[in-house]
């Protein structure tokens, strides 16, 4: 068979039907970029400043409850709205448009400002999965909406505007892009096999064990073959399920655990609050039955070699298809290599 480690080859997203071009043999190239520590972020547990922070008031005017546990509200500056007129656009058959509606909203993790997902306890994490899943059923009770996006957007290197921990939830009215391409391709697999395409290629990796990154009794993270970040990371869960609101306390709990210790094995990579878009993709709502769909989460880092060395989506990849050169197989072996203790703990249990 063609050596993967070795030569230049295209692998295919079973969940987009797109290519990715690898590009291994350009691991050996002599590396200039700066490998540097960052200094460490010392942030207070409260910022009077943060608008995120329990008690403090919001650009809207409102103000924060004091709370304790996961909060969440209405974006102040949402991009859908929910009372938005409904409509089209068409002229000539060339400019196309169409009224977008939804709701967004932003859901503070923690009441602390200094913390991030890692350095939360792990029944912590299970309560902002608690409250995905109550978003979840209250977001989808609206007949109009289609689809609910979760997500969280960390560090700045990535857009984010506050490093209070925090993630964002749009529901819109239509399916967005990245949706219909994976809807198209578990669907395909599974009228012609009757079952998830996202269990059988679990069950292949588990075997295999080469891009596996952690696994317990509920969920599995792994590098997906056809990734395209260098450290991006498939997270799936074992069950077929649809939807969050379907897993139970013990697979909440589980996957808090894996998010806990993924997000900790990305933060020792480069002893760096580890930047990434991550969320949520799992069936449309209020749209008929999607039993091909299987609930998982993507995590895209943007970092290559260093807190500061990212990977730029330029050039080749923009104008043709996106290119890697570290092998996603080579990316799991870091990923597994790194401590589940989290580094900043260690310097203090060390101290
Ligand atoms: P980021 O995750 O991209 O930093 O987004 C934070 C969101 O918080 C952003 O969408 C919202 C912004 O609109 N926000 C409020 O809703 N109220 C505020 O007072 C400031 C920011
Ligand atoms: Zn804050």
């Amino acid at each position: 068979m063609f050596d993967l480690t070795q030569y230049s080859h295209r692998r295919l997203n079973l969940l987009t039907g797109e290519w990715v071009l690898v590009s291994p043999h350009r691991m050996k190239r002599p590396w200039q970029g700066k490998v540097e520590d960052l200094p460490a972020d010392n942030r207070p547990a409260y910022d009077q400043h943060c608008y995120l922070c329990p008690g403090n008031q919001r650009a809207d005017g409102s103000v924060n409850p004091n709370y304790t546990k996961p909060f969440t509200f209405v974006n102040d500056f949402s991009a859908l709205l929910a009372d938005g007129p409904e409509g089209d656009y068409e002229e000539a058959g060339l400019l196309v448009a169409r009224a977008e509606n939804g709701i967004c909203k932003v859901i503070c993790f923690s009441p602390r400002h200094d913390l991030t997902l890692p350095e939360m306890e792990v029944g912590e994490i299970a309560a902002v999965v608690d409250l995905w899943q109550r978003e979840f059923v209250e977001l989808a009770s609206h007949p109009g909406i289609r689809y609910i996006q979760i997500f969280e957007n960390k560090g700045e290197i990535m857009g984010c505007s506050n490093p209070h921990p925090h993630g964002q939830i749009w529901a819109s009215t239509s399916v967005p892009v990245e949706l219909v391409k994976e809807s198209v391709q578990q669907k395909k697999y599974f009228q012609q096999y009757g079952s998830s395409l996202l269990s059988a290629y679990l069950e292949l990796e588990l075997k295999k064990q080469v891009r596996v990154v952690l696994e317990n009794e509920h969920f599995a993270a792994l590098v997906p073959f056809w990734a395209v970040w260098p450290y991006e990371i498939l997270l799936v869960s074992k069950r077929h399920v649809q939807y969050i609101t379907q897993f139970t306390e013990a697979e909440r709990l589980a996957l808090a655990t894996i998010l806990k210790q993924l997000t900790t094995l990305y933060d020792n990579l480069f002893h760096v609050s580890f930047p990434y878009s991550a969320g949520m993709h799992q069936a449309p709502v209020n749209n008929g039955d999607s039993p091909e769909w299987h609930w998982h989460m993507h995590f895209y880092p943007p970092l290559l070699r260093s807190a500061t060395v990212k990977k730029f989506m330029v050039g080749y990849e923009m104008l043709a298809n996106p290119q890697r050169d570290i092998t996603p197989e080579a990316a799991a072996e870091k990923l597994r290599a790194q401590s589940l203790v989290h580094y900043k703990q260690k310097t203090l249990t060390n101290a």
